[in-house]
């Protein structure tokens, strides 16, 4: 499809990533390629690093059997990261407009749940885990969302016949609350954090927590009780009851550092890394942001063909214009009354975090976005 060939043209030809050899079903783009092995977790000094060190000190706490994992591999297979979490065969969240392919078997994995049978039943005697590493995703682009990111799944398991599943569902409410209070003295009910239903395929109830920052409210993590993948682990439902949640790190280390932007993560300016040091949660650093410089926006109207998907045009943007692209938002989204076409318009929101972008460099991106978008797409019109 025409999507797919447009795809195709930002991927440099690839070698093997982490052993496993590229197939046609490739889509990678070499600036998430690039995140790969940047271990920003396993950096002590890195907002990240000093998180997921807190989060494990109050999981340590909290029961001192708790397991740790931070060094599996992202590239996983499929069966792995959707199969044996009962994600269906056509669901949209396995779709190569939303997860970067490897090869047809292989992706980078889109969740650490990827991890979550494999660990169940490669340490049978563990009971509670964490496990940490780098995610990816084709996703829309703003302050909150980035095509590489950090999870945090955790695992605790019960004794079926002792513990009932309103017992199991109370435990991990209490257990995230309890490490949000520890993180950042946040309660619920207080209008600064929310539960709300929420469906995933691998546990039943399921939930996801809010946080209310930069006035919004900014999901952070998702979860759920039930024993739905159990016996994928090769554990008997009937014997045991449990619950799991994935966090997004930076979503949380945003939180407690008071970051703004989840770009800097990344950032290899010192004025952002000098400001944190391995005791900065003790000392409650916040975040000192640097001078904002001036943005510069460009609008793409376009008809949009049937098989498009937003992710692509998003790719493209973040594919040339890299950290300068601070958010793409649509403003319009028209059907024609008669012929049923469908236009949409975004605003691209350009912004360099470290010096003041001139509209000749930022043209100069943005015709190059245009000309790739244009073999897919009727453009309407452009400035
Ligand atoms: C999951 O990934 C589930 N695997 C979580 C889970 C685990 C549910 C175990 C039940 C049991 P979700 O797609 O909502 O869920 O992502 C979890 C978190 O990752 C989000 O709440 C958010 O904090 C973070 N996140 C998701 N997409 C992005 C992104 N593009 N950039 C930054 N953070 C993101
Ligand atoms: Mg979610």
């Amino acid at each position: 499809s025409m999507t797919a060939r447009m795809a195709t043209t930002v991927l440099a030809p690839p070698g093997e990533l982490l052993g496993v050899s590229p197939d046609e079903k490739y889509n990678v783009p070499a600036g998430v390629r690039e995140k790969l092995g940047k271990d920003l977790l396993l950096n002590p000094k890195h907002p990240l690093g000093i998180l997921w060190k807190t989060v494990q000190d109050y999981f340590a706490e909290q029961d001192p059997n708790c397991k740790f994992f931070d060094t599996e591999k992202p590239v996983v297979n499929t069966v792995d990261c959707f199969d044996k979490l009962r994600v269906p065969p056509d669901h949209p969240s396995r779709s190569p407009s939303d997860t970067y392919y490897v090869n047809k078997d292989y992706v980078l994995r889109t969740h650490t749940s990827a991890h979550q049978c494999q660990f169940l039943s490669q340490y049978p005697e563990i009971t509670s885990f964490l496990c940490a590493g780098d995610v990816y995703r084709r996703d829309e682009i703003d302050a909150s969302h980035y095509p590489a990111f950090h999870q945090c799944e955790g695992v605790r398991l019960f004794d079926a016949e002792k513990v009932s599943r309103e017992e199991v569902l109370e435990d991990l409410k209490k257990t995230l609350e309890g490490l949000a209070a520890h993180l950042f003295q946040l309660k619920t009910g207080e209008d600064t954090m929310r539960w709300l239903d929420e469906y995933f395929p691998f546990t039943e109830p399921s939930l996801e927590l809010e946080i209310f920052y930069q006035d919004d409210w900014m999901e952070v993590l998702g979860c759920g009780a039930g024993a739905l993948v159990l016996r994928n682990a090769g554990l008997d439902p009937a014997k045991v009851h449990g619950w799991a949640f994935g966090l997004g790190l930076e979503r949380l280390a945003m939180v407690l550092f008071g970051i703004p932007d989840i770009r800097l993560f990344w950032s290899d300016d010192s004025r952002f890394s000098e400001q944190f040091v391995p005791e900065s949660f003790a000392q409650k650093t916040k975040f000192k942001p640097f001078s904002k410089y001036p943005p510069v926006l460009k609008d793409i109207s376009m008809w949009i063909p049937e098989e498009f998907a937003d992710n692509d045009l998003f790719e493209m943007i973040r594919d040339e214009g890299g950290d300068q692209v601070e958010k793409v938002d649509l403003m319009d989204d028209f059907t024609h009354p008669k012929t049923g076409r469908r236009s949409k318009m975004f605003r691209v929101t350009w912004r360099d975090m470290s010096r003041t972008l001139t509209n000749e460099e930022v043209n100069a991106k943005h015709e190059t976005v245009l000309e790739r978008l244009l073999p897919a797409l009727v453009m309407l019109k452009s400035q």
